[in-house]
């Protein structure tokens, strides 16, 4: 009897123990699965990146490259690309001497089997005497490199070797807009009719700043003749206002059914001169051209080079301002936001743009154009402007992984060539 009840005691005492046991198991696991939870938030950025990556919480630099940008790595982003050079053959400078000049050249059009392209050309008996000095300049001495201009054009076959066809544009008589010089010209092709916009100089670059409106000429081939329209086409703005003394770098493109007019102008003079980009558009190419009313649209880049992307636009944003050396994108066509950073990029670039003209909305980007050098002469008083090709992959229809890379490595030259200033150096001896 006492046996049993020993038994039965021994029993409960065990089955107690299992119990707890039990309960500390089940117990321990729901922390660990609690941990474990914890962790999966709380832990560190993953080694391999995958669909759920993006949802995490993260810094707002790595947010960037998951938000901002076409794809997380360069190699992804199809508004990413490095940009690669080739001297352009064909084109003589008269041994580069500084009185033949090339430059700003237009976006390049295929036409009658060939590409073309328009550009800045001065032809003077001595190369610019510089802006500084532009009440000096004649009838016959150029102030800047783009005083005393016309508009001429080359066509070519493989956009390396090209022929220079002569003048497209020449500049008109006294007092018309343009008498003193015409430069820095684009194409519109537009219903089977050709257009050129371009600066129209009334005095000499320099003298009081390097003040135009755009002027126009149109054609019915891109072979001319061209027939200038009197009259500026895109007047400067009114006094007070941003582009009160300049409109610069037209640069032309259908969307919606209407010419799109880029251009790009620069103020708060004096102070920190700012440089920023416009738009101004119109239902035809004879105007008359309404400014954007959130002008400036782009706040930096000293050229003006677009091109449909997608359903909206891409702008290559050179030098100037706080955002240059980057490639932008405005899905609207208008609020423009960065897209890639990247470096070398062409200076007044021109690309080949297929579906400038053809009211897209499924821009298929760029491969190539021109652009130009303009410290081509030695620095010696022979200032002049050669162009060049330039390549890159900002295309949806390449795949170009020689362009994606993110490190450029230059000679040592080339940075010892970006040496101090006299004054710099002077103060660094001083300092010591
Ligand atoms: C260029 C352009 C315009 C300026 C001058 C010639 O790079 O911005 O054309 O007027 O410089």
């Amino acid at each position: 009897m006492r046996l049993k009840r020993n038994m039965l005691f021994l029993k409960k005492q065990a089955n107690t123990f299992l119990l707890t046991l039990l309960g500390l198991i089940v117990c321990t696991s729901c922390v660990r699965k609690k941990i474990e939870i914890q962790d999966k938030n709380d832990s560190s950025f993953p080694y391999t990146i995958t669909k759920e990556t993006k949802n995490r919480e993260m810094s707002q630099a790595m947010k960037r490259s998951f938000e901002n940008y076409d794809g997380i790595h360069p190699a992804e982003n199809e508004l990413y690309s490095q940009f690669k050079y080739t001297e352009l053959k064909g084109l003589d400078y008269n041994g580069h001497d500084g009185t033949i000049s090339r430059r700003d050249p237009s976006k390049i059009i295929f036409e009658n089997g060939k590409y073309y392209v328009w550009y800045t050309y001065r032809n003077t008996i001595v190369p610019p005497i510089g802006s500084k000095r532009a009440n000096e300049s004649t009838d016959k001495i150029p102030s800047t490199d783009w005083d005393l201009c016309e508009i001429w054009y080359a066509t070519s076959a493989d956009g390396l070797t090209w022929e220079e066809q002569g003048v497209a544009v020449n500049r008109p008589p006294k007092p018309e807009v343009g008498w003193r010089s015409v430069s820095t010209t684009d194409i519109l092709k537009w219903k089977g009719k050709y257009y050129l916009y371009y600066q129209g100089f009334m005095e000499a670059s320099g003298k009081s700043g390097d003040y135009c409106p755009v002027a126009m000429s149109y054609s019915d081939s891109p072979d001319g003749p061209w027939t200038a329209v009197k009259g500026a086409v895109i007047e400067n703005g009114a006094e007070g206002e941003w582009d009160q003394y300049a409109i610069h770098d037209p640069y032309p493109l259908v969307h919606n059914g209407k010419v799109y007019i880029y251009y790009k102008s620069a103020f708060n003079r004096p102070g920190n001169v700012w440089v920023a980009g416009g738009l101004a558009i119109a239902d035809n190419p004879m105007g008359p051209f309404k400014k954007h009313k959130l002008n400036p649209v782009l706040n930096s880049g000293h050229e003006v080079s677009l091109f449909p992307f997608k359903e909206g636009v891409a702008a290559l944003v050179i030098c100037d301002g706080n955002e240059h050396f980057t490639i932008q994108y405005a899905k609207d066509w208008v609020n423009f936001e960065i897209a890639s950073i990247t470096e070398l990029m062409p200076i007044a670039p021109g690309p080949y743009v297929p579906d400038a003209f053809t009211n897209t909305k499924d821009g298929r980007g760029i491969t190539w154009g021109l652009s130009h050098f303009t410290n081509a002469g030695n620095g010696k008083g022979d200032q002049h402007s050669i162009l060049g090709r330039f390549d890159c992959d900002l295309s949806l229809d390449v795949n170009d992984s020689g362009m994606k890379a993110s490190r450029n490595f230059n000679k040592p030259e080339y940075y010892f060539s970006k040496g101090l200033s006299k004054k710099q150096l002077d103060k660094i001896k001083n300092q010591n």
